[in-house]
């Protein structure tokens, strides 16, 4: 079973549940009558984005970008756009869903990107943090938890693709990584 390569579970399905529930809760109330439009940052946070939004009630539309892979450009933080939005953000209440930020560096140039298509608003909401890895000054305005520098799988993280389906947020036994 894919939970016997996991050394610790770090999250838990119920956790992750209540706390999106919450979060849901908490950005419906401040976007009521905003339609705003959720960005889910391909491929990581659709899991969480799926569940968000059926926590949210209340009238808002979703949409999809990926980025080039997370292990490409760290240094630079310059991202290439492998998918773009389909829907124009100008003037639009955006909000945008991302499953991790470390460095940031890749996400402040997501945001950069989209700053200049001059949405009425911008914030971002995290699933889960390691604010021990950051280089750049990001601030998620809506966050799941906060976690040790541990690589994690599951609930939409990935290992080499794998893993994404686990329903919780998991530590992978170390032998797995150098073995793949
Ligand atoms: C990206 C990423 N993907 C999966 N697990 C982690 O811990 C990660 N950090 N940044």
């Amino acid at each position: 079973m894919l939970k016997d390569d996991i050394a610790q579970v770090l999250i838990t399905e119920e956790e992750l549940q209540a706390k999106v529930k919450e979060l849901g809760a908490q950005i419906a109330a401040d976007y009521r009558d905003k339609n705003p439009l959720l960005i889910s940052v391909l491929k990581g946070a659709m899991v969480f984005m799926a569940d968000l939004i059926r926590a949210m009630d209340i009238h808002l539309g979703i949409d999809f970008i990926a980025t080039s892979s997370y292990d490409g450009d760290t240094s630079t933080g310059v991202v290439r756009i492998l998918k773009d939005l389909e829907s124009d953000i100008y003037g639009r209440h955006v909000i945008v869903v991302e499953d991790i930020v470390d460095t940031g560096r890749t996400l402040n140039y997501l945001l950069e990107i989209l700053q200049a298509r001059q949405p009425a608003s911008i914030r971002l909401c995290v699933l889960l943090d390691k604010p021990s890895r950051r280089e750049v000054p990001i601030k998620a305005d809506y966050l799941g938890f906060s976690i040790p520098d541990y690589f994690v799988v599951g609930y939409g993280l990935d290992f080499a693709e794998k893993y994404r389906n686990l329903p919780f947020i998991g530590v992978l036994k170390p032998e797995l990584y150098r073995k793949k």
